[in-house]
């Protein structure tokens, strides 16, 4: 007699156990407006995703060198906009340590190239040319105006055509317009691609870059909640494969394609010479001062199109890092240290704290100290002694 209610409990827990299965199984979002438990993801908005190209209102956007980026909303202003951008493919021969040149692969003269702006279904018209164009003004090294090899742009942002690197392949002299729709949100790399062996020493000569694409309603924090930044960094890192002549010193090639045999061979060690910020080193340390004050948030964005980083902030930490720099994913929280993968991005938010020196920097610190890959950031501000007091100097005891 006593077993029979035992059995009625037990099929009671276990219909309830399938029913709750089939509950947690049938809630599964489905389709492209999903919600997920929290409600932290937005419906996409037909009339934005269905905008005709055709009715899109034209922008041009001036480039301007990194670590800076164009003026920009960082909400979007009305439907999806076709915004005009132009890049000059300059190869140029830069010292980029003391005694130390190589011939670089430049968009619009600087390694990495500039960092263009669109918010997510926006549409980018890009004229690509290659050669320093007049209406640039930049002249190459020996004063001519011509480049020695073909280039193109595989921008990661874009969809088909290898990202658009079928399509803009180019001789010195010729020019080309693609125009692509950024259809996800996030910073993305951009770089030439000419095909074979010829993609890796072109994107480890610096050609590459990296694009921003906003969400339309703003970066969102964890919660859901809007967040601005006060100004925004754009930290392009890049790997260098020097060689040496045989005496030791550092060869030096006559152009762009002399350069290449010699630089293949250093090149398939898979260990760069030289890793810095902004091209060269002590771009981001000593060349240009970055500054913030206490109470502003920065925008922190890295790239690295070739090899692994992970950035890390020196007194500061990621209050928001969203994961691989895609801003439909939920940012996590309070980070001390986070990744770059090999042609891909970084993005974080920090709000400022305390006054002094911050270095931001690639955490594989042979990377950051021996090499070059680091930034620093200069914060004024009133200190605040509840983060932190130097509560007892230094001072010498007996042992
Ligand atoms: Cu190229």
């Amino acid at each position: 007699m006593s077993s029979q209610p035992n059995f009625v409990i037990k099929l009671g827990w276990a219909l309830g156990i399938i029913l709750a299965v089939l509950a947690i199984v049938s809630y599964a979002p489905s389709g492209a407006v999903a919600t997920d438990a929290s409600g932290w993801k937005m419906p996409r908005d037909p009339e934005v995703v269905n905008f005709k190209r055709a009715d899109a209102e034209v922008v041009t956007q001036s480039l301007v060198a990194p670590p800076f980026l164009p003026k920009h909303e960082q909400t979007a202003v009305g439907p999806p906009r076709l915004i005009k951008i132009r890049m000059d493919i300059v190869e140029r021969e830069v010292e980029i340590a003391p005694g130390v040149f190589v011939w670089q692969m430049a968009f619009n003269n600087s390694v990495p190239g500039p960092m263009p702006v669109v918010h997510q279904y926006d549409w980018v018209e890009l004229t690509l040319y290659n050669g320093a164009s007049q209406e640039a003004g930049y002249t190459m090294n020996d004063g001519s105006s011509l480049n020695v090899m073909m280039h193109n742009v595989d921008f990661h942002a874009s969809t088909g055509a290898l990202g658009g690197g079928e399509l803009t392949h180019i001789r010195p002299g010729q020019e080309v317009v693609l125009t692509w729709r950024a259809v996800n949100a996030g910073v993305f790399v951009y770089h030439c691609a000419p095909g074979g062996r010829m993609v890796p020493y072109h994107v480890v000569t610096g050609g590459n870059g990296a694009l921003l694409v906003l969400p339309r309603e703003g970066l969102r924090d964890g919660y859901g909640n809007p967040v601005r930044y006060d100004r925004a960094f754009y930290f392009g890192e890049q790997d260098y494969y020097v060689p040496k002549n045989d005496d030791g010193t550092w060869k030096r090639s006559k152009d762009y394609a002399d350069q290449m045999s010699a630089m293949e061979e250093v090149m398939e060690g898979l260990v760069p010479t030289h890793v810095v910020f902004n091209g060269k080193v002590g771009a981001l340390t000593s060349d240009i001062r970055l500054e913030a004050k206490v109470g502003e948030t920065l925008l922190m964005l890295h790239s690295q199109a070739n090899y692994p980083s992970w950035p890390h902030l020196i007194g500061g930490h990621g209050d928001w890092v969203w994961p691989y720099a895609k801003f439909n994913n939920r940012p996590d929280e309070g980070l001390e240290t986070w990744d770059v993968v090999p042609g891909g991005s970084a993005a974080a938010v920090y709000t400022f704290k305390q006054p002094g020196l911050y270095a931001y920097l690639n955490h594989n610190l042979i990377m950051a100290f021996i090499k070059d890959a680091k930034a620093y950031i200069h914060v004024e501000g009133e200190w605040n002694n509840e983060l932190m007091e130097q509560t007892s100097p230094p001072t010498s005891v007996e042992p």
